[in-house]
């Protein structure tokens, strides 16, 4: 059983529970982020997948990446079925005395913020262990580049086109971890595949929980964010590096930033590299610029005000 922190490199090397060949884009930034998280995970272990790209790149029929049993659901339904393995689970070790196993259940942010947000909530409320990962791409990409509930202020997305009309979404992110945070589970925390060990240690934290957990994870999107393949980690690194995804957890109420960032990049570093945001670089779109930078920063001060609390 994988338990205690990650230190090195060797200790994971061989761990891989995905094999090599799956449909993905190359530089898929949820490929790299769901690797990493099935390599630290505990184990014997099932994976539960809502529709999304994670889920039609991973198993075009009859062939499978997954090397641990794995369940397709519906968009609007992972965090049901997890909760269903759970309980079915439980009964068949109160009868049998069968080994425990864990449950990781994987959505989109389509799959999460939206669509899926009300099996996610009663699975949390009702109080089932397993562990929910949200790699947020931040729009629908597996059907084309749509906005969703995570796609930030004025980025261009195929239903928020930069144009005459609008430049980009006209809304903010929702703030899914704090929607998570209010249902009082023993652990919640973001993630980015750029601080691996980081990320890794969030899993085995929240695999030590016995009650639902969560983990937000950056997944950057080669098509949707329009940068190249190779760029993907670096994307990752600036966004936390900018303190546009900042990583924090909240474990049994307590917030705690995990990498702290006293000297942040510029916010522009993050948005220039990337087609989707690039053109709020230009002066005529100054406003929805400084509301994006306004939101980063009253989050992350915030963020700091409650870690501030608890230490
Ligand atoms: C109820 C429902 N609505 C719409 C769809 C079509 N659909 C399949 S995948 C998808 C987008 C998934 O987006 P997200 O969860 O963000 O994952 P990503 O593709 O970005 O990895 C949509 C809209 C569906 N399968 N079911
Ligand atoms: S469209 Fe984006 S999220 Fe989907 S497989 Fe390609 S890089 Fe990954």
């Amino acid at each position: 059983m994988l338990v205690g922190e990650v230190k090195s490199l060797k200790e994971i090397y061989g761990s891989d529970l995905i094999a090599p060949g799956h449909r993905a884009c190359a530089g898929c930034g949820a490929l790299v982020a769901v690797r990493q998280i099935l390599m630290a995970s505990r184990r014997p272990l099932i994976v539960v997948s809502a529709t999304s790209c994670l889920e039609v790149t991973s198993t075009p029929y009859p062939q499978t990446m997954w090397k641990v049993p794995w369940v397709h659901l519906l968009f609007e339904n992972a965090a049901t079925a997890a909760s269903g393995i759970e309980a079915a689970l439980k009964v068949l070790s109160k009868k049998y005395g069968r080994q425990e196993h864990y449950i990781i259940a994987f959505g989109g942010d389509g799959g999460t913020f939206d669509i899926g947000i009300q099996a996610l909530s009663g699975a949390l409320e009702r109080g089932h262990r397993f562990l929910y990962v949200c790699y947020d791409n931040e729009a629908y990409m597996n059907t084309g580049i749509q906005r969703s509930g995570a796609t930030p202020l004025g980025a261009a997305t195929t239903t928020s086109p930069v144009g005459a009309k609008i430049v980009g979404k006209t809304q903010q992110k929702k703030d899914l971890m704090e929607i998570v945070v209010a249902h009082r589970v023993p652990y919640a925390a973001t993630a980015s595949p750029s601080h691996w060990k980081d990320l890794m240690n969030k899993v085995r934290k929240a695999q030590s929980y016995d009650g639902p957990t969560f983990i937000h994870v950056i997944a950057p999107c080669t098509r949707g964010w329009y940068f190249d393949p190779s760029d993907t980690i670096k994307m990752a690194r600036l966004a936390v590096e900018t303190r546009y995804w900042p990583l924090y957890e909240v474990e049994n109420g307590r917030y705690r930033i995990t990498h702290p960032v006293p000297n942040p990049k510029p916010l522009e570093e993050f948005l220039k590299v990337q087609k989707r945001l690039n053109h709020l670089l230009l002066p005529e779109n100054a406003e929805i610029l400084e509301r994006l930078k306004a939101y980063v920063n009253k989050r992350w001060e915030r963020l700091e005000r409650l870690s501030a609390c608890f230490a």
